[in-house]
């Protein structure tokens, strides 16, 4: 089949860039809103994740984001709300090319996780194929094997003490730490440079890199997305729509010269 907005991809890019070792930088979307889905895929990230876990998005808006974010011509990706089988199904089911599945803190729920993501005999998935699927270039149950991107969120005490094992589990494809979630996992407010929340960001780096996997992390600023590809991170979201729509707006707002 050919023709406008039809175009077939024989392999995932992001999954691409990762396993040639190269950085891949995308960035998260909580506005729910396929249109800024679209604009924001014509940026230039090489994937968009949906954020299912803390925005109001629904299902059926999840899917018009997942065909914009492919129009658009980035990965469209996913964060479930949960390590949960019936979420992970159906969002793959509904066209999702990667996951973030958040607090994952050992082996067992690593391996769950994967387990939900592929097909008997490996796995759990129960066979409807995929929204996804015309558009891929083969089979999609075969291409599904190398292809989808799996990132388990390390964002725990228990998930760093743990990190070298669970990321040592067969298709997990990266640790994505969740910076907020494993201070508040820390007691502490205290991060940046020099403070042990750094050390266990930099921990997990180092677990991630011995066993051959991907270390991501959510970052703030174009400038952390540097400075962490740099230290060896490969996986970054770079801030949201959300935080960009406030910084630009609130920037413009200071601007405004209100006198007569
Ligand atoms: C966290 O910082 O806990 C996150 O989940 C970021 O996405
Ligand atoms: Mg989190």
């Amino acid at each position: 089949m050919n023709g406008l907005g039809i175009t077939k991809f024989a392999t995932n890019p992001m999954m691409d860039k990762l396993r040639a070792g190269q950085p891949s930088v995308g960035s998260w979307l909580s506005l729910c809103s396929p249109v800024v889905a679209e604009t924001m895929a014509l940026v230039g990230w090489d994937w968009l994740v949906v954020d299912v876990e803390h925005s109001p998005v629904g299902f059926d808006t999840m899917v018009q984001c997942f065909r914009a974010i492919q129009l658009g011509g980035a990965v469209p990706m996913a964060r479930v709300p949960w390590n949960d089988t019936i979420w992970i199904q159906r969002t793959l089911d509904a066209g999702a090319l990667g996951l973030v599945v958040p607090m994952i803190n050992s082996v067992e729920e690593a391996e769950s996780a994967v387990s939900n993501t592929r097909y008997a005999t490996r796995g759990i998935r129960s066979w409807a194929g995929s929204r996804v699927a015309p558009y891929i270039d083969g089979d999609y149950q075969t291409w599904t094997e190398d292809n989808l991107a799996i990132m388990v969120m390390i964002e725990t005490v228990e998930a760093v003490e743990h990190a070298e094992a669970i990321l040592s589990v067969e298709g997990v494809v990266g640790g994505f730490i969740g910076p907020a979630d494993l201070a508040l996992s820390m007691g502490t407010k205290d991060t940046g440079p020099g403070t042990e929340h750094e050390a266990a960001m930099l921990e997990v780096l180092r677990a991630a890199r011995k066993v051959g996997k991907a270390a991501g992390k959510y970052c703030f600023s174009g400038a952390e997305v540097s400075m962490r590809i740099r230290q060896g991170f490969q996986f970054l979201g770079c801030a949201s729509d959300a935080a960009f729509l406030s910084a630009a707006a609130r920037e413009e707002y200071a601007a405004i010269d209100l006198t007569e």
